[in-house]
């Protein structure tokens, strides 16, 4: 009798079970796809093994009741994102339910092999904005069937497997099953949210909030939410900046900015105006590099002997700034690149790769030039490979294209990076090369063998670490300009050095401090700190000298441009030519602006009257509302600048 009991019961379940063997089937196949994601791409958990796989989703029942492993290996995260990504097919009918689910393994059988293919290619993974551009690419689909490998295809085998089925049910009545699981559904949707919930709950306390807001890598978002809750984020970004918040500006406030910059940009001076015709231009953009450590000395060893050489035989700005803001990196970039200012949150290079933009790059290709850009890290990084097929590089030498002979830090040291982009550039051709550069980021760890100078003296081992760190690439700096001579390309060449932005080395009140101003006022203390070098080099050391006028790296797109005997009045530039007549304002994105006579100092909060006013030659502090004028000027500028970008203006008027 109990055995009977027993047998209808096991039946009952079996039954059940039966009824959603579909959904159990499509759960357990992606979970295997998401496994192999891992193994194809070598990311997170393929140290596993299958096994190990397996094991690891269940690991909370053997392991002391602990989900560390879980988490760790994103498996309850990954299996969160797959059932909310379906929970709603079984509201279904079982017929509908098993078509959806077909469509959906399908597609996300498809983005997941978009992925392994393109992490083989970039690094880095698909995003919306990629999607978005692949018009742009170019004829690429030599290189991307190269890219696909046999093992892909077990990605597409159960979706060509579950065609016949799809047309078996389409023709049997018998398979047309009424019943709904709502419930099941429900349960599923719970369970989901839990298993994605919970992670992300241990991940906020260990700073992933910052890390998913910023979305500086895809790959350290994948690190923390898999790969589903990568694109979950990445969707999720594009539609609050692209939808959701998408600010409109109005046709009035259009043809405001239009006007502004016919009144404000795109003058040219007589002194420079193509006094580099026909030359080649290189611009190194280098790593935390600050301007307090040219010419300087510690115990009589000079920190960057080279560049103390080179000041001297260039053009150099010693009063010039960086302006970069969240973005960092990408930031100076952009403002040197395009001559706009970074958003005052997240960096433009995300949250706006696809917008038209005028360049540097563009102007050049414009006139026949090669634009290239280099670093060697990962194209992902940053968003540059989206980003720089908006500017339209031709080329974009990342991480891969390098095989450095020692690596530092994060990558190849700048001395291979140099070596090697030098022998990137054309042969004929004029071209555009964008360099940047890696060794010297924070927190500057360098192997002892670089470690040349005697520094003992500092006691601050951040600021020592620092200033090892420059000093090695002061001397790399010193075997590129031997490279390009040797290439002939030296002379033949406009070669721009500057610095993207601070370094983070100094601290008030701690040795830092008075190492970096020498124990003059406090206005030394914030002007250095923003402070970065400009050397800008000329064939035959044509304006060799130093301008003391203020300037940031938002000037430098017209500036150069028009060295090289380029208008600029038809590109939206916001800087204006550093080599016209007086200080240019430098408005720098934390809100403080000076303007070469004032220096506005924004306090933390924002709020105006609570910020410092400084005469900038004598660092005299005088009244706030004397530096009001400039602090509108700036707000003024931000004001348009972000229009320009979150209202994609440069396409709009483009196309007028
Ligand atoms: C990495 C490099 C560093 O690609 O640009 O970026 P940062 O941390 O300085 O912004
Ligand atoms: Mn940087």
């Amino acid at each position: 009798m109990a055995v009977d009991k027993w047998l209808e019961k096991v039946k009952w379940m079996a039954l059940k079970v039966s009824f959603y063997s579909d959904y159990i089937l499509f759960v357990l196949l992606l979970m295997f796809k998401t496994y192999l994601f891992a193994d194809l791409t070598g990311t997170v958990f393929y140290k596993y093994g299958v096994w190990g796989f397996i094991k690891n989703v269940f690991a909370f029942l053997f392991d002391g009741g602990s989900f560390n492993s879980v988490r760790h290996g994103l498996l309850m995260i990954s299996l969160g994102y797959i059932l909310l990504l379906s929970f709603w097919s079984l509201f279904f009918t079982r017929r509908k339910r098993i078509y959806i689910l077909i469509v959906l393994n399908a597609f996300v059988s498809f983005i997941l092999f978009a992925d392994v293919v393109h992490y083989r290619y970039f690094d880095g993974f698909t995003s919306v904005a990629l999607l978005l551009q692949l018009g742009q690419v170019g004829n690429v689909t030599d290189s991307i069937i190269s890219l696909i490998h046999l093992k892909d295809l077990l990605f597409w085998l159960d979706v060509f497997l579950s065609i016949p089925l799809f047309i078996l049910i389409w023709k049997k009545k018998w398979f047309s099953e009424k019943k709904r699981a709502i419930i099941a559904g429900i349960l599923a949707f719970m369970v989901g949210w839990f298993c994605i919930q919970q992670p992300l709950h241990v991940f906020y306390q260990y700073g992933g909030k910052k890390i998913l807001e910023k979305m500086i890598a895809s790959e350290s978002i994948y690190k923390f939410t898999g790969i589903y809750g990568y694109h979950y984020f990445d969707m999720k970004r594009n539609f609050v900046d692209h939808i959701l918040k998408k600010k409109r500006v109005s046709e009035e406030r259009a043809d405001e900015i239009q006007e502004w910059f016919k009144t404000n940009t795109g003058d040219t001076t007589q002194q420079t105006f193509g006094i580099a015709e026909g030359k080649n231009l290189i611009v190194v953009q280098l790593e935390a590099v600050q301007d307090f450590v040219i010419n300087r000395k510690v115990k009589g060893q000079e920190i960057t002997p080279y560049l103390n050489e080179l000041v001297n035989k260039s053009a150099y700005f010693p009063n010039f700034y960086h302006q970069a803001a969240q973005g960092r990196t990408s930031d100076a970039d952009l403002l040197v690149n395009t001559s706009l200012y970074p958003l005052s949150t997240g960096s433009a290079f995300i949250r706006y790769s696809t917008n038209e933009y005028d360049s540097i790059s563009k102007v050049l290709k414009d006139n026949g030039y090669l634009a290239t850009a280099h670093h060697a890290f990962k194209g992902s990084f940053w968003n540059r490979n989206s980003m720089y097929s908006s500017l339209e590089y031709d080329k974009f030498y990342t991480k891969e294209d390098y095989q450095p002979e020692e690596t530092i830090g994060w990558g190849a040291s700048d001395t291979d990076f140099f070596r090697q982009s030098v022998d990137m550039m054309p042969e004929d051709k004029p071209f555009y090369s964008f360099l940047i550069s890696l060794t010297s980021h924070h927190p500057y760890p360098m192997p002892a063998k670089h470690k040349v100078l005697d520094l003992d003296s500092i006691n601050n081992d951040l600021l020592e670490n620092y200033l090892h760190s420059v000093h090695y690439l002061d001397q790399s700096i010193k075997i590129l300009v031997e490279e390009l001579k040797q290439k002939g390309l030296w002379d033949d060449s406009i070669v721009v050095f500057y610095g993207d932005h601070d370094a983070k080395v100094m601290e008030k009140g701690t040795n830092s401090e008075t190492f970096v101003t020498d124990d003059k006022n406090d206005f030394e203390f914030i002007k250095e700190y923003d402070q970065v070098p400009l050397i800008i080099h000329l064939p035959e050391d044509k304006l060799a000298g130093t301008y003391e006028k203020t300037g940031g790296q938002i000037h430098l797109a017209p500036t150069l441009l028009h060295m090289l005997g380029f208008e600029t009045n038809k590109q939206y530039f916001m800087g204006t030519d550093l080599f016209t007549e007086g200080n240019r304002l430098v408005a720098l994105r934390t809100g403080s602006v000076t303007n070469g006579n004032l220096w506005y100092q924004q306090a933390k909060d924002g709020i105006f009257s609570n910020g410092e006013c400084f005469e900038f030659k004598t660092g005299q502090e005088v009244n706030i509302n004397q530096c009001s004028p400039i602090h509108k000027q700036a707000q003024n500028q931000y004001e348009i600048s972000d229009d320009i970008i979150f209202g994609n203006l440069i396409k709009k008027f483009k196309k007028e």
